[in-house]
Parts: C-alpha cells; structure tokens; sequence
C-alpha cells in the first residue's frame, strides 16, 4: 500500500520535472542539532513545574539527545551550554558522545547568569567585568578545541531598560574590542555564530538588537564570523525569510536556531505554529543551493542548523523528535518548489503565477517521501512512534523528578 502510494507521488513529482533523488539525498544530508538545555527542566519567570526523568547531569543529557537522533536520523549533533554542561573533563563528555552515536555540536557560552553581569558581561562599564567575560569567551574557544567542535554560539543578554542607563555607543565598542580578542583566538577553521534578539531580558534597548547589528559585528570580525538567525527573535510580522535570503546573499548567514513563537521568544516546538514560515526560510536555501555564484553556493551548504527550544510542559525527548520531522517535513515540501517555474512567471511579471508555484509545493503531502527516505536510511518510518513504543521514556523515570535546568 504505503509502495503504492509513494510510485503515484514519484509520478506525480516527475511530471512537474521534480528530480526525486536529488531531494531525498537532500533530506538525507540535513542535519539539526538539538540543544542539550532543551532536555532539561525549563519554564517561565512565573514557575518551572519540574518533570520525573529529566536528565540529572550533562552525559544524562546527551544520552537523551541520542535518542533524537536513534529515530530520526538527522540530529547527530548536541549543543552545549557552559556552564550549564560544564564538567572536569570534557575528553570524557565527548567520548561519552560518541558512544551514543551523537557528538557535540557548537559551544555556547553563557554570560547571562552571574549575578557579575547584572549590567552586561562584554559591554559592562567595569572592566574588570568586561575581562571576566572574554576569558569565558576564550574558554569556550578551548573547550570547543578539546571537544572538536568548530562553532561558537553567541548570544549576550546585554541591554538597558531605560534612556540613559548607560552609553549605548561605548557599550558598542566595548563588545567588538571583547569579540575580537575571542576571534583572534579562534582555530582558522572555527566559527562565530553571532546571535541578536531585539528584547528580552532587557526591554529598552538590547547590545545585539537585530540581524543587521551582528551582520555589522560579523563583517568587522572578519570571515569567521557569521550570523545566527533564532526564529523566535524578531518582532512581530518580521520577514525572517527576506533576512536568509539577505544574509545567503552576503555569504554571512551562520545558522539558524529554529523554534516556533505566536508572541515573543516563546521557543516551542519548531513549526508548530507557523510551519508555511519555516517553508518560505527552507525556499531561500534551496534557491540559494543552486546559485550561480559558488560562494552563495557554498553557505547553502554550510548552515549550522539548530533547534532551540524549551519544552516547559510536554516531554522533552518526543517534542524534540516532532521538531524534528516538522524541519523535515518542511525542508522537503520546499526541494518539491520548481524553481525553473517560479523564475519564468517572475519573468512574466506574473505574481499570481510565482506565488502559486511557491505555495503550491507546500500543499503536497511529502508523508510517503518521508517514509521512503527514512526506509532507505534504514530508519523507522514514524520516529515518533518507534521511540514512545521503545520503552525509553519509561526507563528514565527513576532519575526521578529534579534533574537539571537552566
Ligand atoms: C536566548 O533567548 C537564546 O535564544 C540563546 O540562544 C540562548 O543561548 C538560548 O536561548 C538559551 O536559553
Ligand atoms: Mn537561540
């Protein structure tokens, strides 16, 4: 049956010129990393309702991830966050990765929870303040050194809540002179991830605001350094795919931590709530793949994919593994767009034409895609399913209640 469905889609997408190999060793290549903190216990400024079987350390988190990744296939790697995943030896966490079948993924340095940073880490007045935090900074540059990871995430909670609390045009400067003694110390193949977020915990002004501030950071750097798009980072009605496509254009587009929102950094689960966003994001790479230009070319190809959310009230693991497949899900229906399509009604000035040829890809139910990709990977055909039957969630509830959060 499922055969049979998945040869009427074949036929379906080669008549509209779809090459359906190319798109399923597509899906097969994308990666996403989870993050180790999105295992962990999370909530609101209002509570934190703590769930039995959260993992009590960072090898207990990592053993989580792994499981993302036993049934999906496609989250080989784990973010990390220091200090929350700081341990004495990170050969040993590392190690313990790879027994998993997982490995680390980008190192994120924390400069949000020590009460030194109430007035900003690198762009607080102190200097002795501004030190402590570049030589967090150069110890996540070591730490990614031991542990062979090659990105850096950086997001600063640095901001003012009122006009005159302090000089915004010195805390600019403060932050580059802290950046770049951090770039400098980074491996030629390493990379900063620059994130921005325009509010939150500051509510007048924020250091890194938006996409165009950590694009001018990233340029200032130098080539190691990239931006960071969170999807739940803008205000409302942002285009977030007309800043992909900006960045894809400028060669500076680093990653992505995809989460769904309705109203602020509400960080659930990925295309939940919006998945025709997530699409219109994914429309731009695949554009981007097949640039004549290799070096739009070559950042398609190189975006440090991430998921970063907190799952304050449902399980963890399971909303990982649908976070998962919506990225996939959503990544497939845009390699089914037919680019020669949308390019001769745009040539047309046909508006109604290009957008139907867009939307249309999104309205195909990619399901036996999925399945065929997931059979040929050797993988159960609904992850979600094969990981709630496997006993696993059971298992982990004599951790007990109380495990690890942010
Ligand atoms: C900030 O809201 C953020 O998106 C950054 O990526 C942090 O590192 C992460 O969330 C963890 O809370
Ligand atoms: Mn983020």
């Amino acid at each position: 049956m499922s055969d049979h469905i998945y040869q009427l889609f074949e036929q379906q997408q080669k008549e509209r010129g779809i090459d359906l190999e190319n798109v399923k060793s597509r899906i097969k290549q994308l990666n996403v990393e989870t993050p180790s903190w999105g295992y962990g216990d999370s909530g609101t400024r209002f509570k934190v309702f703590e769930q039995e079987g959260v993992p009590r350390n960072p090898f207990e988190k990592i053993e989580d991830a792994a499981q993302v990744q036993k049934y999906t296939g496609s989250s080989p790697g784990v973010a990390i966050h220091i200090p929350w995943d700081k341990v004495d030896d990170y050969q040993k966490l590392k190690q313990h990765a790879h027994d998993h079948g997982v490995q680390l993924g980008a190192v994120n340095p924390n400069l949000f929870q020590d009460d030194d940073y109430k007035f900003g880490s690198v762009t607080n007045a102190d200097p002795a303040i501004r030190r402590k935090a570049t030589d967090h900074l150069l110890e996540c540059v070591e730490i990614a050194r031991t542990v062979k990871s090659k990105d850096l995430s950086l997001w600063f909670a640095d901001g003012t809540n009122y006009p005159g609390q302090a000089d915004i045009r010195k805390r600019k400067h403060w932050m580059e002179e802290c950046l770049r003694e951090m770039y400098d110390a980074m491996d030629e193949d390493m990379r900063m991830l620059i994130e921005y977020k325009f509010f939150e915990p500051a509510f007048y002004h924020t250091d890194l605001a938006d996409w165009g501030m950590s694009y001018n950071m990233a340029q200032k750097l130098g080539p190691k350094a990239e931006v960071l798009v969170d999807t739940g980072h803008h205000p409302q009605g942002t285009n977030i795919e007309h800043i992909v496509a900006y960045l894809l254009d400028e060669q500076r587009l680093g990653g992505f931590h995809f989460n769904s929102r309705k109203y602020a950094d509400d960080d659930l689960i990925a295309a939940a709530h919006n998945p025709y966003e997530l699409f219109l994001i994914f429309y731009q790479i695949v554009q981007a793949q097949k640039d004549k230009s290799p070096g739009i070319r070559k950042n398609a190809e190189n975006i440090a994919y991430m998921l970063d959310q907190c799952h304050n009230l449902e399980p963890k693991i399971p909303a990982m593994i649908r976070s998962i497949t919506n990225v996939q899900t959503l990544y497939a229906k845009a390699l089914l767009i037919n680019l020669e399509e949308v390019h001769a009604a745009q040539e047309r000035n046909d508006i109604l034409g290009a957008e139907h040829a867009v939307r249309k890809a999104f309205e195909y139910d990619v399901t036996p895609l999925l399945h065929a990709v997931r059979e040929e990977s050797g993988l159960p055909i609904d992850p979600m399913k094969a990981y709630l039957d496997s006993g696993y969630g059971a298992k982990i509830m004599s951790r007990g209640k109380g495990g690890a959060s942010w």
